[in-house]
């Protein structure tokens, strides 16, 4: 029985368990949901994940949810391909950045995200200027490992790759988006502002099967979120 994924488009979480699957080469079968019609809150999506959020995985009678915890268990059931690195010191490491990353990084990048997808910079002008600041130094710290590294940890992509990539990407879609004004200087061009960056969203964008993980919507519309 395939393994069964339900996402959305957009969702970087989503995208984290899409890579996973791809990067570990196991067959799945794709349930895009769509979130305009409420799909995630359908009563069968309720029953596998009552908090109705993406992503869901469902393999046989498992059913998990939470993208970590999604990576986790692929990573422990079909170990080819490692996400948690081949030894107990660089698992320790990559939990180490991922962690750090949903500590000190992910609530104020989705609230610059948030925040120029709504229009809302004006509004939480104050608050937005402080995410930045925060989001430039943990950029900063990603740059400095990057540079080092063509990985986040290791010398293979890993679950710290997957997990902080599709963060650092919703972010640049929201700096090209026009309603982001001056903030837009301080990320784009990455080339330029996080150059280690850059080279290393290339990297992953060669990954086996990376085209079939890409957001569609974002194929369409360059603009909207
Ligand atoms: N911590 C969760 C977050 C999941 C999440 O918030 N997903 C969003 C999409 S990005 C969602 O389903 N939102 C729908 C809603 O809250 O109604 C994870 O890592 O999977």
């Amino acid at each position: 029985m395939a393994i069964e994924v339900y996402w959305g488009s957009g969702s970087p979480y989503s995208w984290r368990v899409l890579l996973a699957l791809e990067h570990k080469r196991l067959a799945y079968d794709s349930h895009p949901l769509q979130f305009s019609k409420q799909e995630h809150k359908s009563p069968q999506m309720l029953r596998m994940n009552p908090r109705g959020r993406v992503p869901v995985l469902k393999d046989g009678d498992y059913v998990v949810f939470e993208s970590l915890a999604c990576l986790l268990y692929l990573d422990r059931k079909y170990p080819e391909y490692p996400l948690f690195g081949t030894s107990a010191e660089e698992a320790g490491t990559i939990m180490r950045v991922i962690c750090e990353y949903q500590a000190y990084a992910e609530q104020h990048v989705t609230q610059i995200v948030s925040a120029v997808f709504l229009d809302q910079l004006d509004q939480q002008a104050e608050a937005v200027t402080r995410a930045m600041h925060i989001v430039g130094g943990e950029a900063r710290t990603i740059e400095g490992r990057l540079g080092n590294s063509d990985w986040l940890v290791g010398e293979q992509p890993s679950a710290a790759d997957l997990t902080v990539f599709p963060g650092i990407m919703l972010l640049r879609r929201a700096m090209e988006k026009r309603e982001s004004g001056d903030l837009r200087s301080r990320f784009l061009p990455m080339e330029a502002t996080y150059p280690a960056i850059a080279r290393w969203i290339q990297r992953v964008e060669q990954l086996p099967g990376y085209e079939r993980t890409y957001p569609p919507h974002w194929r369409d519309t360059v603009h909207r979120s």
